[in-house]
């Protein structure tokens, strides 16, 4: 079996990073990635990332990010990734976790931000160079839910501190998007215990990593 692409999306304290290292500690102990299974994330998957990551998410920005900007800055992040890490894995055989990838710019910079849908696609074509993941978990939750689970957190970045509207468009963008890419993106429902929410994503993970041997 040749690498695998799996990504996790979702609105803001949906769960993404608990689940994505939860489904690593599992294919790990059930052994089913033959040439071994790795996580990373966007933003900041490289050394690259991680500089445009910082001034991306930091609240005290020198000035104000243009929508603009910051659209051409998470896909600067993600060319350097895709090139400097996720094709040299998949190209090893691994089976690769993702907390984001190409539909996060299409809800937050598109549906959040509304630039051009139409641009954003191109946009992301140029940054992938046409890598499209194998599967993607949508992790669906209420947006009050999520913001209030990250505010239970403490300190919140520069995207989280958006009005609630703002989150409601990027919700209705990921909808749409698992409606147009029914092969593509599973939804879960993220609005449950932590170990529901597992079982469901490995079970969907397992199926699918039998129907690809
Ligand atoms: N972005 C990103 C764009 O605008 N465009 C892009 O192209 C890309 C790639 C990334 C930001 O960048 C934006 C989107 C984001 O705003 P980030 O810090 O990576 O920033 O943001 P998130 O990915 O949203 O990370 P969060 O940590 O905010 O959310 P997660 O990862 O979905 O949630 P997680 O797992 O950290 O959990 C949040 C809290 O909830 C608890 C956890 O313990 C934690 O405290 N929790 C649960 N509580 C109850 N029940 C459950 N089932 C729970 N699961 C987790």
């Amino acid at each position: 079996m040749k690498g695998k692409f799996i990504v996790f999306e979702g609105v803001e304290g949906a769960g993404k990073t608990t689940q994505m290292r939860r489904l690593l500690h599992f294919i790990q102990q059930k052994q089913l990635a033959e040439a071994g299974v790795v996580a990373t994330r966007e933003p900041g998957g490289t050394k690259l990332g991680k500089e445009l990551r910082c001034l991306l998410l930091e609240t005290e920005s020198v000035e104000l990010v243009s929508n603009r900007a910051e659209l051409l800055m998470y896909a600067a992040d993600r060319a350097q990734h895709v090139e400097a890490f996720l094709l040299p894995e998949l190209a090893k055989g691994s089976i690769v976790l993702c907390d984001r990838f190409t539909d996060s710019t299409v809800a937050y910079q598109g549906y959040g931000r509304g630039l051009n849908l139409d641009l954003i696609k191109q946009l992301n074509e140029i940054a992938t160079g046409g890598l499209q993941s194998d599967l993607t978990l949508w992790l669906d939750i209420n947006v009050e839910e999520g913001l209030s689970r990250v505010m239970a957190r403490g300190k919140r970045d520069r995207m989280e501190q958006a009005d609630l509207e703002f989150h409601r468009r990027v919700q209705r963008g990921f909808a749409d998007l698992a409606e147009e890419n029914r092969d593509r993106i599973f939804r879960i429902d993220a609005d449950r215990p932590e170990d529901e929410v597992a079982e469901a994503i490995q079970s969907i993970v397992i199926s699918k990593l039998e129907a690809w041997r």
